[in-house]
């Protein structure tokens, strides 16, 4: 962890400019109507969860060009999400992804409570196989043709439910990489079906509490078809289900230009958003830092989740799916973790009463700039003053830098040259 004193001293310097900074502010959204006090409180509530494997470098399938000091392992790992928690204020809790993080639950009880963390969302792994493992997931894992072989991946996913009951997790992910790569490979209705019976026999193991989150992806591993490919098989997959599954949005899964923001509102319509993985994309399945590419987008995301805020059932789960090729992991998650945090924030300034008198007068051009009005406020000092009241840093990685924490854990990590880069 970073040590207080650094934390404090960075703060006492950059103090005063954020006072002035945030009272400016406002003063500005006062004139329209909005309370700064009300808009930070939620921001200090909101929680993005890490993914445990985003503490790693990531790499291509052309390489991996690790950093110093990578972590050799889940404790070394929540070290690293305890700095990031530490410092935003943002990131409460951290992902587990099995077996990459296989490790006893009172240990790892023991280590999130040392660092100050939680467990999110348990995700299972059926797109490798593991070194003891007896069937191999190289044609499919739930929807193989080997009943066996099914049978091994509902087993593994029940395996996670299991420790994932033991950490204070209420939620498992399923993503598989199952799919084919020629024409009339597969038969795409068996397949489904398979897919759907073997999903069924995990989706019986779960404790009343849990939710079920499936994640589509449009390809990759599989080039040619992929069994849950879209928004439509995803939200099949939760309707076939039942109450307890729901549909998990990575932002990256799509065709390029696709309308996410219109998934978001269609799956909260009808009950059936579970949760995101939030990234950002230029191409496909880019997994780049979230808000690196297209802000607004997240905007528009974050705009639907606040107009669905309303209803108090209303809860998806909410974590950061990315891969850091060229930067220090943790500087990136503390990143993306404040562009989350702003998009809500900017999300929360959108006169709602206003935007939908002019959509129903079908003014167009006031409408979109209603909401526009949200994405062009500079709430940095809302966010900021959030991190500053909860003993983070005002200034996250300028604290990180200034503490030296990559240099000092490269002193007990060695090299390493290879890890699971985990990018689903
Ligand atoms: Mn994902």
């Amino acid at each position: 962890m970073i040590n207080a004193d650094i934390i404090a001293q960075h703060n006492t310097r950059a103090a005063a400019d954020l006072r002035a900074d945030y009272d400016a502010l406002g003063e500005h959204l006062d004139r329209r109507g909005i309370d700064i006090a009300q808009v930070k409180a939620k921001v200090a509530k909101y929680g993005v969860a890490v993914p445990s494997w985003g503490v790693g470098t990531g790499g291509t399938r052309f390489a991996r060009f690790p950093g110093p000091g990578e972590p050799r392992g889940i404790f070394d790992k929540l070290d690293d999400c305890g700095v990031i928690q530490q410092l935003t204020k943002a990131t409460p809790s951290v992902s587990l992804h099995i077996p990459w993080d296989k490790a006893p639950a009172a240990d790892l009880n023991a280590k999130a409570e040392e660092v100050g963390l939680t467990f999110d969302v348990m995700n299972s792994n059926t797109f490798q196989d593991q070194p003891d493992q007896t069937h191999s997931y190289k044609f499919g894992s739930l929807s193989n043709t080997d009943a066996a072989t099914r049978q091994q991946a509902v087993d593994h996913n029940i395996e996670c439910i299991e420790l994932g009951q033991k950490i204070g997790s209420k939620a498992l992910t399923i993503w598989v990489g199952d799919g084919s790569n020629f024409p009339g490979q597969t038969n795409f209705t068996r397949q489904f079906e398979r897919y759907l019976d073997a999903t069924k026999l995990v989706y019986n193991a779960l404790p009343d509490d849990w939710t079920l989150l499936t994640e589509h992806k449009m390809y990759e591993p599989a080039f040619y078809s992929s069994v849950v490919q879209d928004w439509g098989t995803n939200l099949l997959i939760a309707q076939q289900m039942g109450d307890k599954a729901k549909c998990l949005v990575d932002l990256g899964h799509h065709a390029p230009n696709v309308n996410i923001e219109m998934i978001v509102a269609r799956l909260t319509q009808f009950g059936k958003l579970g949760g995101f993985h939030f990234n950002d994309s230029k191409y496909g399945d880019d997994d780049l830092d979230t808000g690196s590419i297209d802000p607004y987008r997240l905007f528009l995301v974050f705009n639907e989740l606040v107009e669905a805020e309303a209803d108090p059932g209303f809860n998806p789960m909410h974590m950061l799916d990315q891969s850091h090729n060229v930067t220090d992991p943790i500087e990136s998650l503390m990143v993306s973790a404040m562009e989350v945090q702003r998009a809500y924030a900017q999300a929360l300034l959108v006169d709602r009463t206003a935007l939908a008198g002019y959509q129903d007068n079908n003014d167009a051009l006031m409408a979109t700039t209603t909401l526009k009005h949200g994405f062009r406020t500079d709430v940095e000092p809302i966010l900021a003053m959030a991190r500053f009241e909860a003993n983070g840093a005002i200034s996250p990685v300028a604290a990180y830098r200034a503490s030296q924490y990559r240099t000092k854990v490269a002193q007990d990590r060695p090299d390493v040259t290879s890890a699971g880069g985990g990018i689903v």
